[in-house]
């Protein structure tokens, strides 16, 4: 088994028990943490799951200087980490996860360029979104290619209703809330300065890595805030501007 197939498989186990790893002693590139992060998601196709599309992180600088990473990366979401809007969430799967507010993009058709992503009805529908992430490996530390390697956190999503795709609207407030009290506020401008931009930094980053993006897949942009703690029993809101909002409630987990 090569560094690569160990390490996919570390993770995968590591998510799948939620029991957190240390981060790996051995030093690696970008390039072959995305590797791992690719064989990650064989392992989870493999087991019948399915591609609901993809996301970019720290795409804004508060996320950034949260976690101390500087630049953007792309990961992808599994469908079964699918959460519905309004619904009670069991998080006990999860090791110690944290949510944060998302502008979710409905790719409109299919994407393998920059030129693609930059044409007319590459995207098809906008929502507000929360996503959850859950590092897998302890306290919650990386470096750049442990993220990638660990498909950038990711751990659940939630998308609310999709809205009609207006690019004039693009800088719009955004509210987090748990538990009715607002947590974090922002701006949607705070998403790569731009949030219209995300669809060809995927673009480019997919691209890099031998990913299409297909009509019917979601994009999460990335928070336009840092994340916070999630603890069970914890009603989850954002809503953003013009787009409205999304919520969960978190049932069971670890106290
Ligand atoms: C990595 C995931 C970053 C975002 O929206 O910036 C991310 C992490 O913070 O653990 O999803
Ligand atoms: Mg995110």
């Amino acid at each position: 088994m090569t560094d690569i197939h160990r390490l996919a498989a570390v993770l995968d186990e590591a998510a799948r028990t939620a029991r957190a790893v240390p981060q790996p002693e051995q030093g690696y590139d970008v390039a072959a943490a995305y590797q791992v992060q690719e064989e990650l998601l064989r392992l989870r196709l493999e087991r019948g799951d399915r591609l609901a599309g993809v996301k970019l992180g720290f795409t804004s600088e508060g996320k950034r200087r949260q976690m101390g990473v500087h630049d953007v990366i792309f990961g992808r979401v599994p469908e079964s980490s699918a959460i519905l809007d309004g619904s009670y969430a069991d998080i006990s799967s999860y090791i110690h996860p944290r949510v944060e507010p998302e502008v979710v993009y409905l790719i409109g058709r299919r994407i393998a360029t920059v030129a693609d992503a930059l044409a007319s009805g590459a995207v098809a529908a906008v929502a507000p979104g929360i996503e959850v992430i859950d590092s897998r490996y302890e306290d919650f530390r990386f470096s750049l290619p442990d993220v990638i390697a660990d498909n950038t956190s990711a751990a659940g999503y939630v998308v609310g209703p999709w809205q009609p795709y207006d690019p004039a609207r693009w800088n719009l407030g955004v509210v987090f809330e748990i538990d009715g009290r607002p947590v974090r506020t922002g701006s949607t401008g705070a998403i790569l300065g731009d949030p219209r931009r995300a669809v060809a930094e995927a673009a480019r980053l997919a691209g890099a890595n031998g990913v299409v993006m297909e009509p019917g897949w979601i994009l999460l942009a990335g928070a336009a805030t840092p994340a916070e703690p999630l603890a069970p029993g914890a009603h989850v809101r954002a809503e953003i501007q013009h787009l409205g909002s999304v919520s969960f409630t978190a049932s069971g987990g670890q106290p």
